[in-house]
């Protein structure tokens, strides 16, 4: 948007190992085992996100079901990243430690593909995302990922982000929606809206403030959907207060860079520039 490029903070959501014995399961099994027996340091799914501080309101990961996925091998932390080829070259252009002249891959521009997936394989992965109040969450179907933005990859903060909260909730009401993707109840339905930001005039979960507000039923409620975004996303950011995570009472914006640092060097998250 605008001028420059923007900053996105890649946040790494391990994968581990499948619990619903699904066929799907099949190729992201192989790279688990591949990965383990060759001494590397874990396969992740890696989201790209605006809002790092809203990381303790995850409840699940979104892919695209026909999107194209890849694992590539990251050099400097020895680790497999799933993303979009197209993320994956960028990232591979990218420094890890500036300072230090390190690069994400150890050829400049020089991807390393072990495995391709669509979305579709990818669904139903149990995944431990950092800073989330849940042990583990799941891999969902979002229909409205565009695969030429971030990485394709989606992390859930249906507290604060409208789209997100319309989502899982179909998924919850619509058991036949969901089977359709090989998710089944306990994917979903153990995972509620967390509270993590209080916004004066919006509650402690300004999504489903809005949503119910506005009587958003689907993403078929385009307009609706646009506005309570809109309105969500400016007021969490300046007038949001934190009420969740070691940073709650800090403002938003406040919060937001010392998070964001914080899970940097803690390993949990890397920035990503497009
Ligand atoms: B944000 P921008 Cl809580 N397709 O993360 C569709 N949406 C994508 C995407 C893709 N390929 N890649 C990233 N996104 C989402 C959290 C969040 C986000 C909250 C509130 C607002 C918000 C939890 N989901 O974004 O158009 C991701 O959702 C407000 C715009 O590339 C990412 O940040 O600028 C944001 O959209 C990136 O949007």
């Amino acid at each position: 948007e605008g001028i420059g490029p923007q900053e996105y903070v890649l946040i790494k959501l391990k994968v581990l190992a499948p619990d619903h014995g699904q066929e799907r399961h099949g190729k992201i099994e192989k790279l688990l085992k591949r990965v383990e027996d060759e001494g590397k340091k874990g396969v992740f799914l890696v989201p790209a996100t605006l809002r790092p501080e809203t990381m303790y309101g995850q409840t699940n990961c979104f892919v695209l079901p026909t999107g194209e996925y890849g694992a590539y091998y990251i050099d400097a932390t020895d680790e497999v990243f799933i993303m979009s080829a197209r993320s994956a070259r960028g990232l591979s252009c990218q420094a890890y430690d500036a300072a230090n002249d390190v690069y994400f891959t150890k050829e400049f521009g020089k991807i390393e593909c072990l495995e391709t997936f669509t979305g579709d394989e990818l669904l139903g992965l149990p995944l431990r995302a950092p800073n989330a109040t849940y042990e583990k969450v799941y891999t969902l179907p979002l229909l409205t990922i565009s695969m030429g933005k971030g990485t394709g990859v989606v992390t859930s903060v249906p507290s604060d982000a409208p789209d997100d909260y319309v989502a899982l909730k179909a998924l919850k009401d619509k058991p036949d929606f969901a089977a359709k993707y090989g998710i089944t109840p306990d994917m979903v339905e153990p995972f509620e809206v967390v509270p993590i930001i209080s916004i004066e005039g919006y509650g402690d979960a300004s999504a489903v403030f809005m949503c119910e507000k506005l009587k958003i039923a689907s993403f078929n409620d385009k307009a609706k959907l646009t506005q309570a975004k809109d309105e969500t996303y400016l007021k969490g950011f300046t007038i949001g207060v934190m009420t969740a995570g070691p940073h709650a009472g800090k403002k938003v914006s406040d919060a937001k860079p010392i998070i964001k640092n914080e899970m940097i060097a803690a390993g949990q998250a890397h920035l990503y520039f497009e």
